[in-house]
């Protein structure tokens, strides 16, 4: 994807092209050191620039493309309540998506351009929503294990060194913990109920738990952008770090609902205090990047087609920008764009 614009991964940065430009980097580098936000208008390496857009594209992507999953229980939830409930989150996903594709904009993209990108197949979203929706415990899972993820993994990113995506990052992770009770309570309501539900959230957590654990990227010796990432506190925590930390705080909460984690290596380490698990099957996730996921074709095959059946709302609202530009002011004009 975007990558491709960037100088080899995990290199560092470009040799500058003048003493100048030398000079500005360090000065950046330094505003960065002294956890300084930095934003739009401001000097950045095109590198900066360039991982920005790719991550904060992948992560707005995902958001979208994660509404799927979820939407396709929303007809079959077992009461109005869950209903209603997951209704507001599957929404909550498309407002952080609108959040974050704003973000990316002010790194100097358009929002139609990464849409496209995605549509295209050349652009990343997550992983983990490449994994069918087979069982109403599929969405306990998902809220507990990957809006669960999805948290630990965004935390650290309320406290980006750039200032549109620190900020983004704030209010989406009060709704991801939101999102993360409500799928533990739909797991706890079941692993308490009948023997049936009980065996449909174990079922559930066979089949969620690894791919969560892969939400995190690949292991540090494989993570191409972290070092560099790190340096300029995009990152903040390297993608092994967080992966343990997830571990430690969910095995916990399997064990309170009684339920067993899918690894059988799984063991409390006594001298490092962390929970080590069996090793993670890579051949997977790798197979799910490269688009034979069990979803991939699915997931893009709806998306493109939400793009479709919506072609008459934009051309509509550009049609009203046209007709009221003049009496506005340009401000319909700029609603058009912006949907
Ligand atoms: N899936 O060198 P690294 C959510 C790619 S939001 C697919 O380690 P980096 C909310 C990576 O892009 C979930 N691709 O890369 C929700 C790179 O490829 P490239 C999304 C992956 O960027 C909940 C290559 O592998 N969250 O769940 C994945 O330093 C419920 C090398 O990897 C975010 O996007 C993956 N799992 O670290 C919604 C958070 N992992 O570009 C609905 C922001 C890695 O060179 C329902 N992103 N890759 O072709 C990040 O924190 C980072 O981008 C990482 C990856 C940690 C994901």
């Amino acid at each position: 994807m975007y990558t491709q614009a960037l100088d080899s991964p995990g290199a560092e940065p470009r040799s500058p092209a003048s003493a100048g430009e030398a000079e500005r980097e360090r000065r950046f580098q330094e505003r960065i050191d002294r956890d300084e936000k930095i934003e739009p208008k401001d000097w950045m390496p095109e590198g900066y620039r360039q991982t920005l857009i790719r991550q904060i594209a992948q992560h707005a992507h995902s958001e979208i493309v994660g509404m799927l999953p979820e939407g396709n229980w929303i007809t079959r939830a077992p009461t109005l309540r869950r209903k209603l409930v997951l209704i507001a989150k599957v929404q909550d996903e498309g407002g952080h998506g609108m959040y974050l594709y704003s973000a990316a904009e002010t790194l100097g993209v358009s929002r139609g351009e990464l849409i496209e990108q995605l549509l295209a197949g050349r652009a990343k979203y997550s992983s983990i929503f490449n994994y069918p929706t087979l069982t109403w415990a599929d969405i306990g899972a998902i809220g507990w294990l990957v809006d669960g993820a999805a948290i630990m993994n965004q935390i650290p990113l309320c406290r980006c060194s750039y200032g549109p995506y620190a900020r983004a990052m704030v209010r989406i992770c009060k709704e991801e913990s939101f999102h993360q009770r409500q799928g533990y309570e739909i797991m706890l309501t079941l692993a308490r109920g009948t023997p049936a539900q009980r065996e449909m959230a174990q079922d559930a957590l066979n089949r969620w738990w690894w791919p969560s654990l892969m939400m995190f990227g690949p292991s540090d010796a494989e993570s191409v952008h972290t070092a560099q990432s790190m340096r300029w506190k995009i990152k903040r925590f390297s993608n092994d770090e967080l992966r343990q930390r997830f571990i430690d705080v969910t095995v916990p909460q399997a064990q309170f609902l009684d339920l067993a984690v899918p690894d059988p290596a799984l063991r409390w380490d006594e001298a490092s205090q962390h929970f080590i698990t069996g090793p993670i099957d890579w051949s997977e996730f790798q197979t799910v990047l490269k688009g034979h996921g069990p979803c991939n074709r699915e997931r893009l095959g709806a998306r493109r087609a939400a793009h479709d059946a919506g072609r008459w709302v934009r051309e509509a609202a550009a049609a009203y920008a046209d007709k009221h530009r003049d009496r506005t002011g340009g401000g319909a004009e700029r609603y058009a764009q912006a949907v």
